[in-house]
């Protein structure tokens, strides 16, 4: 199957564009007053959309500048920071840390975000009114460091009606070459979660791969966008990152927020005894448009911000504890490896 052209109209509303990068703009690129409609029809077809200037150069430096505080325990104490010395540089205090889990939950700046306006403009296009954000992640990823496997956000955060999406924030121009985003569009359309098994691959951090899925590296597109741009994906939809090849001291930073419809629960926690299955709904929510038909149960504080470390440290402190998940490269003697199976799909 091969899907790779995007198969919609670009949008007709160019005259705003800010955006500089990439020069010339590809479909499914678009810009805050572009009609809802196309927005909705790109994302339908193909799974994603740009959403080009969504945020101004100052936003995005108050974004980067925080990132920053947080990394130096500015913002308090997080579960995996250490206490840094105020004379390290930038560097390299960005480099010890691939990701930042839950900073809506702390940080102003971040919060705020939920909030943009060119945001609210898709997600209400996209998803429907009502619309509740449960996550965010701020990713670092400085010049070295790997990216994420080919995976689908629903299998992370299971909506029971598939309204997922990502709104993926450019905090720097996102490339090939820096560890930009890659997607295989229109393969939200299966409505199937494919099998993740550890890849044991360098390129990647530690979660695991989607297996098995008809594509090839050639129904792969690469989206490359400007610093405050946003590339929102369907939950479903295959999606990963490479590693940033940029030279020493560059960075890939974005803060990739998570919503869905308030009309869909979220079984995203384990069921207290007794509560069945059917009836779990996540509460540690926010909503960020329109109403919640459950607002009557309340709200909870749930998630627990997170730094997630560089590196193997990575691996043993966030979710692949056990020892089976080694990198290719680091077999422990008289411990076979746990092979993943040959991948139908690589893209390099
Ligand atoms: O930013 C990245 O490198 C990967 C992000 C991603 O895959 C996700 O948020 O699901």
């Amino acid at each position: 199957m091969s899907t790779a052209t995007p198969d919609l109209p670009r949008s007709a509303s160019v005259a705003t564009r800010r955006s500089r990068f990439p020069l010339v703009r590809p479909a499914g690129y678009f810009s805050p007053d572009s009609d809802p409609a196309e927005l909705k029809a790109f994302y339908d077809a193909n799974g994603y959309l740009v959403m080009e200037d969504a945020f101004s150069p100052a936003e995005v430096a108050g974004l980067i500048d925080e990132t920053t505080q947080i990394c130096r325990g500015r913002r308090g104490e997080i579960q995996g920071s250490t206490p840094l010395p105020d004379t390290l540089t930038e560097d390299e205090v960005l480099r010890q840390f691939l990701c930042i889990h839950f900073p809506h939950k702390f940080s102003a700046p971040t919060k705020a975000t939920l909030f943009n306006p060119a945001t609210l403009k898709v997600l209400t296009s996209v998803v429907g009114p009502n619309v509740k954000c449960m996550q965010s992640m701020l990713f670092i990823k400085a010049s070295g460091k790997p990216g994420q496997a080919w995976h689908q956000d629903e299998d992370y955060i299971p909506t029971r009606d598939r309204s997922l999406v990502g709104g993926w924030i450019a905090l720097d121009r996102a490339t090939i070459e820096n560890g930009g985003l890659w997607v295989i569009p229109g393969s939200h359309k299966h409505g199937i979660l494919w099998e993740q098994e550890w890849h044991g691959d360098r390129r990647f951090d530690c979660a695991e791969e989607s297996r098995g899925f008809p594509y090839t590296d050639a129904d792969a597109v690469p989206v490359e966008v400007e610093a405050g741009s946003v590339v929102f994906f369907n939950g479903y939809l295959l999606h990963r990152s490479l590693p940033n090849r940029a030279p020493q001291g560059r960075y890939r930073r974005s803060l990739v927020n998570h919503f869905m419809s308030c009309e869909s629960y979220l079984p995203w926690n384990k069921p207290a005894d007794g509560t069945p299955m059917a009836k779990v709904d996540y509460r540690d929510v926010v909503v960020v448009a329109g109403k919640d038909p459950f607002a009557y149960r309340g709200y909870a504080d749930v998630a627990k911000p997170l730094l997630r470390g560089d590196g193997r440290s990575g691996c043993v402190s966030w979710s692949v504890a056990n020892n089976k998940h080694l990198y290719s490269d680091e077999v422990a003697p008289g411990e076979p490896i746990v092979q993943p199976a040959p991948s139908v799909s690589s893209v390099n």
